[in-house]
């Protein structure tokens, strides 16, 4: 295989893009080398300027479930050009996308769209701060919610990567009111609640995905919002990644857990920008311009984007792929542990349905704590390798991997050889 035009791409880009990307884990900082270019994609499979082919694993990190350019969801976005791009007004197919949404949410009445999963969760948390009139938000060590001021606090994704604790440009006075708990550590949140009487809620993913996959273990998530209602507080539930992937509606319907407040995005959009956060009614009417809390965007519920979302959404229903994909992730995890045990590599799977990631460790990963014991050196030599052979992955320890309905027999044969490969080569390390 050869990067030479993605080499070129890269030094190019670095003229006038930071580090030649738009969002840093892009960049492969922490596996070394430089970015990959991507020319197209189709199907399971993605495509870089070097005509090199990938099986996709990372799938735009969520957003393309059914796989590149579904013809479906194609033939719907080309019809919504055809009728204008862009109106700052109401349009026929946010009602349409907002009823598939909130059918999927029992507990959800209303729905708000905005332009990303940052946004959704952006709005969620003011949300919960105007309705219960308090301020301190808990969030979880490894969890990332998106980029916004006062949740880039021992975030995961991007910044556990970089292994920044938090970020530069963050005012102290933006996180003052952020309290940081450990994931499936509920002794850890009440810790916050002895300490503070205005406590507005705690954010979490019900399934981590951002420091690696982490699941939530024995009904931590359950036993959470039972202490949330006896404090009068709010579970807000980042379902950026997890919602309508592990089932047709959120991770918390497969938990057995309803959140107060739930924030949506990447598949919702199908690959156009969509991000949304909704709730019952009590909780949404506090939304302008019902209600005092204001939220706004230019673009929010943009015709082209609710075109892909609704026919995203109306194939993903009609698919019902969540069985192929726990088969198909069973294979893959069985594949990765058989393959490190057979070459001596020290390796565990976490997987919940369609997300998994290997961590390069023998210790279980329950927490952001535990999964910082994986050898990152090891997962960038496996990164390189399994490029080279032709599988598309995260550029990242701490990313899950996602699967998507076009995946084919034929992907799983390339994926099982990579990872012969791979996990040789580290073994070797
Ligand atoms: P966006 O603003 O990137 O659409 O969504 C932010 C977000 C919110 N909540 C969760 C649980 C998320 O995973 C994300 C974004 N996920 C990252 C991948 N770990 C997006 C990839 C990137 O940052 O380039």
């Amino acid at each position: 295989m050869n990067f030479k035009k993605s080499q070129k791409l890269y030094t190019k880009g670095l003229k006038n893009l930071v580090g030649a990307v738009n969002s840093p884990v892009r960049a492969f900082s922490s596996v070394g080398g430089n970015p990959l270019f991507i020319k197209k994609a189709k199907g399971s499979k993605i495509y870089d300027v070097d005509d090199n082919e990938y099986v996709d694993l990372v799938v735009s990190y969520g957003p393309m479930i059914l796989g590149h350019r579904h013809k479906k969801v194609e033939k719907a976005a080309k019809k919504a050009l055809k009728k204008g791009y862009s109106f700052g007004a109401s349009t026929e197919a946010e009602i349409k996308l907002a009823k598939i949404v909130c059918d999927a949410f029992p507990e959800m009445d209303k729905v708000r769209f905005v332009n990303s999963g940052t946004e959704a969760v952006l709005s969620g948390i003011r949300l919960a701060r105007a309705f219960t009139g308090k301020d301190k938000i808990i969030k979880f060590s490894g969890c990332y919610h998106g980029h916004q001021d006062a949740l880039l606090v021992a975030a995961g994704s991007g910044l556990a990567t970089l292994s920044l604790p938090g970020s530069k440009g963050v005012p102290e006075g933006a996180v003052k009111n952020t309290l940081i708990a450990e994931y499936n550590n509920l002794e850890s949140v009440k810790a916050h609640f002895d300490k503070y009487d205005d406590i507005a809620g705690v954010i979490i993913e019900p399934i981590g995905g951002n420091m690696g996959v982490v699941i939530p273990q024995n009904n931590f998530l359950k036993e959470l919002k039972e202490y949330l209602q006896s404090k009068n507080a709010l579970l807000i539930a980042d379902e950026v990644m997890t919602g309508f992937r592990s089932t047709f509606g959120g991770a918390q319907e497969k938990l057995g857990v309803v959140a107060d407040i739930t924030c949506l995005g990447k598949v919702i959009g199908g690959g156009f920008p969509v991000g949304a956060y909704g709730a019952r009614e009590e909780i949404m009417q506090q939304v302008a311009p019902l209600g005092g809390m204001y939220q706004a965007g230019t673009l929010s519920g943009n015709p082209i984007a609710m075109a892909g979302g609704i026919s995203t959404l109306t194939e993903l229903k009609r698919q019902n792929p969540y069985d192929k994909f726990e088969e198909i992730g069973s294979v893959l995890e069985v594949i990765l542990l058989e393959t490190a045990k057979k070459y001596n590599v020290d390796l565990i799977v976490n997987r919940f349905g369609s997300m998994m990631n290997p961590f390069f460790t023998k210790n279980k990963v329950t927490n952001f704590k535990e999964a910082q014991t994986s050898d990152t050196q090891k997962f960038a030599v496996f990164f390189w390798e399994m490029i080279k052979n032709g599988v598309f992955l995260p550029p990242s320890q701490f990313e899950a991997w996602f699967l998507n309905s076009a995946i084919s027999k034929k992907d799983i044969k390339v994926f099982a050889a990579a990872t012969d490969k791979a996990m040789q080569k580290v073994s070797g390390m």
